[in-house]
């Protein structure tokens, strides 16, 4: 079988993949993010391809259309919306996940042809305040650091950044340089401990937002011991004593840290030449996002740790094009190529390029504010592509409803029925990864390419190619007449040649005369290139500058609702969502909650939590962990209507935003918390997929079908009819037991002597092992042991899913350490826990120590 050379379609490590038809999946051992290596997400790329709910054809108002039909409708509707209420009444909300040629085709209609600038993208919601705080102290928007870099710096702080989760591969570098040298540091920032503090030396439990405080202390700390490096401020950095004066004026209390662990990261960090600062979502989505990133950039500046080997401030880009999607302009307030919209001389390189009728002169609505418009009726026709605003966008009620209000909406996507697709007039299919063709840029600014190596299925057409028809309807054809991929990127391409005499980091030249179909991946401007060696920056001056920045007066609410990612899902499960073993791990939304308050609110192991604000309220699983702090609550973004009822939880989240950047605050939310009083609790496992209308669900892929966790306050009167109903079966043999003592149902439906539903149900969250209910879906297991909810006696319970890429169990583990595993290696050797991607490295640890302590006190 011949594999395809192409690039994941996840985070923005931006990992090399080998894919055939087949579904298979292997890491690229050629490529230079990731040299074979890949996560579990990566490693499920296959499990995934299927057209399991794809959207296959256009759609209008729900019923299934010709492209044409669709094309023509869609253009009409933008023409005569520009036409009755002028340009700035239609807007585009684009994705990280498009590619290049997507992105630049989407911005090239809306900024130069439709003449406003409304379009923005999810990366408002991860990358605006890193965009901001770069621009601010470099003048220009340029990630300096390169993924080596990571491998060379003696210490690495990891400030708001769950990169064992998020970013697994480079956390696997990360791993592989601190074993190989052993006196490399790592400091990990982060108000929870997670899988990521695991592997640092230092865990710091700073206070939400305390980010400032910390780094103004450091900056001040190190100006006092005159560890400043002046002669490389002398010359290329503004601003350092109105930077330094401010860092005086901060409180390092304010940090939530203890003296003594404040001392020791200054003093490590200062007297740490190769430094590098790694930082993500814990500092872009805050109302302070944009200081926070300059808080970590003074530091760098003042000591000029940057511009070297194995030193600079690193922000990781979440998606897998973040970074492209910067480049060609995607935001509302950018241009192209790193030209800016409100320089009148670029705007006319690019109209003059472009050779556009109009060029947008002002910025357009950032997400927040945008969708703000659509509830105020100013949004006449929207177009949102491939991403899932109704769920992913702060207070998603809100949102939902103001997309429900706008008398026109499209959507381009992958898959039929997300949430967003619900509130829309015209669905587009889309190509998905595997089936087009285009370039992705990675954290490193390396541009590869991700390559077909799977037909179009049904109808579906490439993202580029629905913009350039609508545009051709719209009375743009000339302009949008492009044949295939290549002829965008080149375009992109010439068109970074065309600004050349702008002074600009951008810098494409070496993609000049490129083979698109042999395109290896490469950094923009040139491999290993290194930004700001000389000293030399982005202001018209050429130096870089010092924010003064100051530590935010921060509030008390009774619980801070912190909000973030699990290791095998992605965003609002679209994709990832249709993988057994990736669904394993963590199989419904979960809140998780310090011991204390959960002692404080009266909530025990396996209730259900209520968290609620001015805005909504969301549901989700009690998780008692010591790992969040006191008066913090950390949820996972992930759920949504489709998979859960009341489980979004930016339902609850508030629209805040930070002044510079517009970033919503999505870390902090100002929330309460009870238990949810659930008259009963309930769990099926069954073969078809259900449509739960119980007040709490949760559904979730299994390997024999579908499992569904629920609750609800009312008493149900009629068991077996709920149990038929919930898992649609109204036929079929039931075999019900109750128990009057405990109140407690358990139910099965087989047909033909297999087990088509299981479902159990108490007064009490229910308690049996979901893994072992979930095997016996399908089988001949006798009824009598399935509702004994046990596994047949020659299939041990695997517990619930700690591996994801071998689907080894908890209770596996633990047997293996109980024969002798000791170390995560032997662990491997024994089950192959671990062996693949790793990232389930940390928990295995953590598994081991626990069963160890156990053992030696047994
Ligand atoms: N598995 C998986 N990986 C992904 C994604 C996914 O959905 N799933 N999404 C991708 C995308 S688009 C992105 S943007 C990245 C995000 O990658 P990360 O930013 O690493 O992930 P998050 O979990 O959003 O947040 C990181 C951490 O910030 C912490 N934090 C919260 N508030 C503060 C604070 O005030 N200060 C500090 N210092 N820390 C704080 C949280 O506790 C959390 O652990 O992940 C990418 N990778
Ligand atoms: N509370 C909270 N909310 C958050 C965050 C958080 O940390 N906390 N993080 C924020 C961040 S950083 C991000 S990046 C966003 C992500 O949030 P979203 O972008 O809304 O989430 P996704 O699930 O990735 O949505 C992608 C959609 O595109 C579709 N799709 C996939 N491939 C293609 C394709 O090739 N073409 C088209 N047209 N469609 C495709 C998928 O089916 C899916 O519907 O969430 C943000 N929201
Ligand atoms: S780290 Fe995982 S999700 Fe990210 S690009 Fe690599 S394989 Fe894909
Ligand atoms: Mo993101």
């Amino acid at each position: 079988m011949s594999l395809t050379r192409t690039t994941c379609p996840y985070c923005g490590v931006g990992c090399g993949v080998l894919a055939g038809a087949d579904g298979t999946i292997k890491g690229d051992p050629e490529h230079p993010a990731n040299f074979g290596r890949l996560c579990s997400k990566g490693a499920a790329l296959g499990e995934t391809i299927d057209l399991d709910g794809r959207l296959l054809h256009p759609k209008v108002n729900g019923v299934d259309a010709d492209w044409d039909t669709a094309l023509d409708l869609v253009a009409q509707k933008f023409t005569a919306a520009i036409a009755e209420h002028g340009p700035e009444s239609v807007a585009f909300y684009a994705s990280g996940q498009l590619l290049t040629e997507d992105y630049y085709v989407a911005n090239k209609l809306m900024k130069g042809f439709i003449g406003a600038a409304n379009i923005d993208t999810n990366s408002r919601l991860c990358m605006a305040s890193s965009v901001a705080g770069h621009k601010r102290a470099f003048g220009t928007d340029t990630v300096p650091g390169t993924y080596a870099d990571l491998e060379q710096a003696d210490l690495i702080v990891l400030v708001g950044s769950n990169l064992a989760w998020c970013h697994p591969v480079l956390y696997q570098r990360i791993a592989a340089a601190k074993d190989a040298r052993p006196d490399m540091r790592i400091v990990n920032i982060d108000p929870r401990r997670t899988a990521t503090s695991d592997l640092a030396d230092t865990h710091l439990q700073i206070a939400p937002d305390g980010d400032i405080a910390l780094f103004n202390g450091l900056l001040a700390h190190m100006a006092d011991g005159g560890k400043l490096d002046a002669a490389f401020t002398d010359n290329h950095v503004n601003g350092v004593a109105g930077a330094i004066a401010a860092a005086r004026a901060s409180n390092p209390a304010d940090t939530g840290l203890l003296p003594h662990e404040l001392n020791a990261f200054f003093t490590l960090w200062a007297r740490t030449e190769k430094v590098v600062t790694i930082y993500s979502q814990g500092v872009n989505q805050s109302g302070c996002g944009t200081d926070k990133v300059n808080a970590i950039l003074n530091c760098h500046l003042a000591t000029g740790r940057i511009g070297r080997a194995g030193t600079g401030p690193f922000s990781v880009t979440g998606q897998p094009n973040a970074m492209g999607g910067r480049e060609v302009g995607g935001l509302a307030n950018m241009l192209a190529n790193h030209l800016e919209l409100d320089n009148a001389a670029h705007r006319q390189v690019v109209q003059d390029f472009w050779d556009s009728p109009t060029i947008c002169t002002q910025p357009g609505l950032k997400a927040v504010d945008l969708f703000e418009a659509c509830a105020k009726g100013q949004i006449k026709a929207l177009w949102v592509m491939s991403t899932n605003p109704a769920v992913s966008l702060p207070d998603a009620g809100r949102v939902a409803a103001a997309i429900a209000k706008v008398p026109f909406v499209v959507t381009s996507d992958i898959m039929e029925k997300t949430d967003t697709n619900d509130l829309a007039h015209v669905l587009l299919p889309a190509t998905g990864w595997g089936e087009k063709d285009g370039t992705v840029t990675n954290s490193e600014r390396r541009i590869s390419r991700q390559r077909a190596f799977l037909p179009a299925p049904g109808r579906a057409r490439p993202d580029w190619e629905i913009l350039s028809d609508v545009a051709a309807r719209m009375g743009f054809g000339d302009a949008f007449a492009y044949q295939k991929p290549a002829d965008i990127f080149a375009e992109y391409v010439a068109l970074d040649g065309a600004a050349a005499h702008i002074a600009r980091d951008l810098d494409l030249s070496i993609f000049a005369d490129a083979d698109y179909a042999k395109m290896i991946p490469t950094q923009w401007p040139r491999n290993d290139h290194r930004f700001f060696a000389d000293g030399t920056f982005y202001h018209p001056d050429g130096k870089a500058r010092m924010i003064a920045v100051i530590a935010p007066v921060l509030a008390k609410p009774r619980f801070t609702l912190n909000t973030g990612r699990n290791r095998d899902q992605w965003h609002t499960m679209m994709r990832t969502g249709k993988s057994a073993r990736l669904s394993a791990h963590l199989a419904e939304p979960y809140v998780e909650i310090n011991p204390q308050d959960a002692v404080g609110i009266g909530a025990a192991h396996g209730d259900l939590i209520e968290v609620q604000s001015k805005h909504g309220r969301a549901l989700s699983r009690a998780l008692i962990t010591p790992r969040v702090a006191k008066g913090q609550l950390f949820a996972p973004m992930h759920w949504t209507r489709q998979r859960t009822r009341h489980g979004v939880i930016n339902t609850v989240t508030a629209p805040l935003t930070d002044p510079v950047s517009d970033q919503p605050a999505l870390k902090s939310a100002a929330v309460s918390a009870r238990v949810y009083r659930a008259k009963w609790y309930g769990f099926l496992a069954c073969k078809d997929e259900p449509t739960p209308q119980t007040p709490y669900a949760a559904i979730a892929r299994t390997k024999t079908g579908w499992q569904v966790e629920m609750a609800g306050e009312q008493d149900v009167g009629d068991w077996e009819a709920q149990g038929r109903s919930l898992s649609g079966q109204p036929g079929g043999d039931l075999s019900v037991q109750t128990d009057p003592a405990t109140g407690s149902v358990r139910m099965a439906i087989m047909n033909n002597g297999v087990i088509t539903a299981l479902l159990f149900a108490s007064p009490k969250p229910v308690v049996v092992s979901r893994t072992a209910i979930n095997a016996m879906i399908g089988t001949n297991t006798p009824a009598i042991l399935a509702l004994a909810g046990r596994s047949p006696s020659d299939q041990p319970d695997a517990g619930a899913t700690v591996c994801a890429c071998f689907s080894v169990g908890r209770n596996s583990v633990l047997a293996a350490v109980a024969r002798g595993a000791h170390s995560v290696t032997a662990l491997g050797d024994a089950t192959c826990a671990g062996t693949n991607c790793g990232s389930c490295k940390p928990e295995l640890a953590a598994l081991l120590a626990q069963a160890q302590l156990r053992l030696a006190a047994e």
